[in-house]
């Protein structure tokens, strides 16, 4: 099986995509490419037809767009055990995981992921409203669900795989948490996975202008 996704640094949806993998043991081939390359387009252009990161390549089964890669690797190698194992709890964290896919935009736009860097912004009221609702969510389901292990809905799920991006903008944009939600984001940080995409991210040199936003601090 193949992952191809772009550059550690900057790429959220790639980082998504791989900790549904990594994350869960399941064993894959990653292809990183350098985003807004023209070897970036042509590659991808063999493979989908949206041209964006992730894509999973499992056999004769492409799948683009995060979203669709989660269901597919839950479905065909974890046997279900990507998502909570009860029926709420499922639907609940699906809400959960296409909000963050289709929603946060003032967070995304102006808070681009940059794990090597440290940043000051200032935020538009969208976007601090957005931060605001992210650690409260946070707080809340942690607050339901200490009980049965570390992550949001207890053991590591879709769900973190789809906060991980954040995790790293709020260290990059000085973002303070706290109580729950900051022992959260620890918690995210530390896992075995995130560390070694962090590690790679802090290798990598490309520079791509358009998701260096701020001041350096
Ligand atoms: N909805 C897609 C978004 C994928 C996406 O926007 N990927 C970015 C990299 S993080 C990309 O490939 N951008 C290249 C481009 O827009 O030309 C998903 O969830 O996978």
């Amino acid at each position: 099986m193949k992952l191809i996704i772009a550059n550690k640094n900057y790429s959220t949806w790639s980082l998504r995509g791989w900790l549904a993998l990594k994350a869960f043991g399941v064993p894959f081939e990653e292809i990183k490419l350098t985003l807004f390359t023209e070897a970036f387009y042509d590659t991808l252009a063999q493979h989908t037809p949206v041209q964006k990161v992730p894509v999973l390549i499992d056999g004769d089964v492409t799948v683009w767009d995060s979203l669709a890669i989660v269901e597919y690797v839950n479905e065909a190698h974890l046997n279900g055990a990507g998502w909570p194992s009860g029926m709420a709890q499922r639907a609940e964290a699906r809400a959960i995981v296409a909000q963050m896919h289709s929603g946060y935009n003032a967070l995304r736009n102006e808070m681009p992921m940059n794990c090597r860097a440290q940043r000051r912004l200032q935020l538009s009221n969208e976007a601090q409203a957005d931060v605001q609702a992210i650690a409260t969510l946070w707080q809340d389901l942690r607050a339901r669900h200490s009980d049965q292990g570390d992550y949001l809905f207890g053991a590591f799920s879709m769900v973190d795989a789809f906060f991980a991006p954040v995790a790293f903008r709020f260290v990059t944009y000085g973002i303070e948490l706290s109580g729950e939600a900051e022992r959260y984001q620890q918690t995210l940080l530390n896992h075995p996975a995130m560390k070694e995409w962090l590690a790679d991210a802090l290798n990598e040199t490309d520079i791509i202008k358009e998701d260096e936003a701020g001041e350096p601090v």
